[in-house]
């Protein structure tokens, strides 16, 4: 059985996602944020304290884009994965760890420094940069989305619920409407998928059964969904 250690709308969200659009059993064990102060029993399944974390027997993975491809190339064949043998493996791979490294990280420098820190340690140079930064490296996914559903193999695949999460982000940090038109309504039309809806619904459910909060404040959660 799959476990999966996952606080309300962080990057475990991707695996989530993933875990309901090929309907595979699971355990969704839910985490307050950030489970390092909140949860440190945590830190034995995971010392550096971040999410997600993928069990799967004796095997433990804590990369949410290796995750992704790690379920769907092991319990596959799934059309979320796209095989070596088609011509598009290699962009398949590029947008799956695109959304993570490149289009992901310089927004949580964003996040820390305008919400997660006191008031005291913000940093407007830093938000101010990486605010440009995130906006810049979205320009390249938008030539692509002009003209494209998914951004892989002409169908929907992990490696758009990777660049979908960090659209998501990018609604959670507020700069979502700065998108490129073609980016949003790629997003519109990821977030009305079962499995997006499903995937919310768990994470929702399990909160409640667990009674674990927003890793946000309510009125700013509301805008990322
Ligand atoms: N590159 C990792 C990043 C994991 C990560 O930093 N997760 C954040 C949540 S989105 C976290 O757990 N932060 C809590 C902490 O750093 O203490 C991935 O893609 O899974």
């Amino acid at each position: 059985m799959l476990t999966l250690y996952h606080c309300d709308n962080a990057r475990s969200f991707r695996p989530l996602w993933t875990l309901e659009e090929m309907g595979l059993p699971y355990t969704l064990k839910m985490l307050p944020f950030p489970p390092r102060q909140l949860a440190p029993d945590y830190l034995t399944v995971n010392p550096l304290g971040t999410v997600p974390t993928l069990l799967d027997g004796s095997m433990r993975m804590t990369e949410s884009a290796a995750i992704c491809q790690y379920i769907v190339t092991r319990y596959g064949p799934t059309p979320l994965a796209v095989e070596p043998s088609e011509p598009d493996f290699g962009p398949y791979l590029n947008w799956l760890h695109f959304g993570e490294a490149t289009l992901t990280f310089p927004q949580t420098i964003v996040l820390r420094y305008t919400r997660l820190e006191p008031l005291e340690r913000r940093l407007p140079q830093a938000v101010a940069d990486y605010t440009k930064w995130t906006l810049g490296r979205f320009a390249g996914l938008e030539k692509l989305m002009a003209g494209a559903e998914y951004v892989a193999a002409d169908r929907f695949t992990v490696a758009d619920i990777s660049v979908g999460y960090a659209l998501m982000v990018l609604k959670v940090i507020g700069l979502f409407d700065q998108a490129p038109a073609s980016l949003q309504a790629y997003y519109g039309r990821l977030r009305e998928r079962p499995g997006f809806r499903r995937a919310k619904a768990a994470q929702k459910h399990a909160a409640s059964e667990k009674g674990v909060g927003p890793t946000l404040p309510p009125e700013k959660l509301s805008r990322a969904t």
